[in-house]
């Protein structure tokens, strides 16, 4: 099996183009698009780099995942010779990163930027330079890995997630079925891509189906307005945060409006949409949006399709091959199909994760007796057999712009510094970003507060996205007999 078939035997086709918006450090030369042939040129190129580090399939390499032509390619190019890539966020702070390469063990670290690195890392090959004969390196992979995601979970630091490039296919080839995905579609998205979404959907995705990634480094409404106009037939694929700032450019710019207007597909995921958003974008642009729903472990688990239309609040049916089973809170499997009995969901099929890296702690937890994934979202089925997402077992998992962060890691960020006596992290309900990380610190009488700095520290060693967007100084934190936090009346 390969993955991205239409690389076999690559023509002109447009497969890859980025807007980079303006740039800090001018690139000469570097083109901002390839065809499939150039495109196979240039992975052969980053494989052969990969052979002369003696890097073979197998084995781990460490990418950091900037939105740039040269990282796609190299992305691609792991993904073809079965090399794993663990995509490392730009804005990664110092803890989380040392975390993520003692656990991943990566053979190097690659990077299109060194001189803005601040961590040592290997150069990757310059698209200008490449001139490779070779053709391309189309291996064939099955339970081969290619991907480590790092995802975080309510305590602790991130767990490493697996993929495998047989997962992956089956997922985006039932994605590619629920929504009439061909080589005709450009996709366009502005999201990260060291996540499911942008990466394994986003990228891996076009290329799957033949067709073109057009990708907006930094999400701006006008840019996404422009990359949708320059497609003859495009799927827009965005977080909820993306589709309130559209929602609100739209209402501004009349051209943004209509460019999302004749999108053939827009897709929301990663976290729920609103219905308030379903109808503001109906009314601005006169179509719907589909939704699906997945999480890291499992690749996508249900998605309305496309001949369907939109279906504000639900998440769809199950993707073909995947099993999804409600379960009560003694585990029971509920059968009712009233939309209202409210289960966990359990995720069953090929693209779920074999198991956590190096957690066989976690993975105990993780999957019941039958080898079905605990999700931890709680949800309803409707009669057709539509899930409605309401809500999550733990309040200790946040959803901020589409980012899953864990409660326990910034707390344990908080605890360490100076003036914190105690600290608790909530979710909060937020327009724009979902949910809003706010942080309740009792603070130590001694010292001077700084929320600002409390902000920073969080931002520095974990990532810029898990910071709390709110420090709230007080007297002392609502416990229950136990002694634990009670999140419910932070959040209320
Ligand atoms: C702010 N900044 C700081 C900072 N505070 N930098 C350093 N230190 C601080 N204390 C900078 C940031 O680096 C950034 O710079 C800028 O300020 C704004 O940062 P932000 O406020 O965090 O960005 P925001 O506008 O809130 O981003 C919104 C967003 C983003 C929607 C663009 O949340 C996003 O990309 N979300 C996508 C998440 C996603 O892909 N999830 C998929 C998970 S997979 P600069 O220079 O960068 O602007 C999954 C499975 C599935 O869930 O189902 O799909
Ligand atoms: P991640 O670990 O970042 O992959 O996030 C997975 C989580 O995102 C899931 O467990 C859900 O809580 C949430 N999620 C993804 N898609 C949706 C959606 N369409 N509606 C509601 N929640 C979603």
């Amino acid at each position: 099996m390969s993955l991205f078939p239409r690389l076999a035997s690559p023509d002109v086709r447009l497969a890859l183009e980025v807007d980079e918006g303006p740039r800090l450090t001018p690139h000469p030369g570097n083109p901002r698009s390839l065809d499939y042939a150039t495109l196979a040129r240039a992975a052969s190129a980053h494989v052969a780099q990969l052979h002369e580090l003696g890097v073979e399939r197998g084995a781990r390499v460490a990418i950091w995942a900037r939105s740039d032509l040269p990282t796609l390619v190299a992305l691609v190019g792991n993904a073809l010779a079965g090399v794993v890539s663990v995509p490392l966020s730009p804005k990664l702070g110092a803890r989380e990163l040392m975390h993520v390469l003692t656990d991943a063990e990566p053979a190097v670290v690659l990077t299109s930027d060194v001189e803005g690195q601040s961590t040592p890392a290997l150069p990757l090959r310059a698209l200008e330079t490449i001139d490779a004969s070779e053709p391309p390196p189309i291996r064939e992979l099955d339970d081969d890995p290619v991907l480590l995601l790092y995802t975080s979970g309510t305590t602790g630091a991130p767990k490493g997630v697996e993929l495998s490039a047989r997962g992956i296919a089956a997922n985006l080839d039932a994605l590619a079925d629920a929504w009439g995905w061909t080589e005709a579609d450009d996709v366009v998205h502005a999201l990260p891509l060291f996540h499911v979404h942008g990466l394994v959907l986003g990228l891996f995705g076009a290329l799957r189906a033949g067709g073109a990634l057009r990708h907006v480094a930094r999400f701006e409404p006008a840019a996404i307005g422009a990359q949708l106009a320059a497609s003859p037939r495009a799927m827009l694929f965005a977080v909820p945060t993306m589709i309130h700032r559209l929602i609100d450019a739209a209402e501004a710019d009349r051209s943004v409006a209509s460019a999302l207007g004749r999108a053939r597909l827009v897709v929301s995921g990663s976290a729920g949409l609103p219905t308030r958003e379903h109808r503001r974008f109906e009314s601005i642009t006169g179509r719907g949006i589909v939704e699906r729903y997945g999480l890291t472990e499992t690749l996508i688990v249900c998605g309305v399709r496309a001949d369907e239309g939109a279906r504000p609040g639900y998440v769809g049916r199950p993707l073909r091959g995947v099993e999804v089973r409600l379960v009560d809170d003694a585990g029971a499997v509920i059968d009712a199909h009233d939309d209202a009995t409210i289960g966990e969901v359990l995720v069953r099929g090929p693209s779920v994760l074999a198991g956590y890296l190096h957690r066989p702690d976690a993975n105990e937890e993780a999957f019941d007796a039958e080898g079905f994934f605990r999700t931890g979202d709680l949800a309803t089925r409707a009669s057709d057999g539509a899930l409605r997402i309401v809500g999550r077992k733990s309040t200790d998992l946040i959803k901020c712009g589409g980012f899953k962060i864990g409660a326990g890691e910034i707390e344990a960020v908080l605890l360490e510094q100076s003036g914190v006596r105690e600290g608790a992290v909530a979710g909060l309900p937020d327009d724009d970003l979902g949910e809003r990380i706010v942080a309740f610190v009792v603070a130590d009488p001694n010292v001077p507060r700084d929320g600002d700095a409390l902000i920073a520290a969080v931002a520095r060693e974990l990532a810029v996205h898990k910071r709390p967007r709110e420090i709230r100084f007080v007297d002392d934190l609502p416990r229950n007999a136990m002694g634990k936090v009670q999140k419910a009346k932070l959040r209320a």
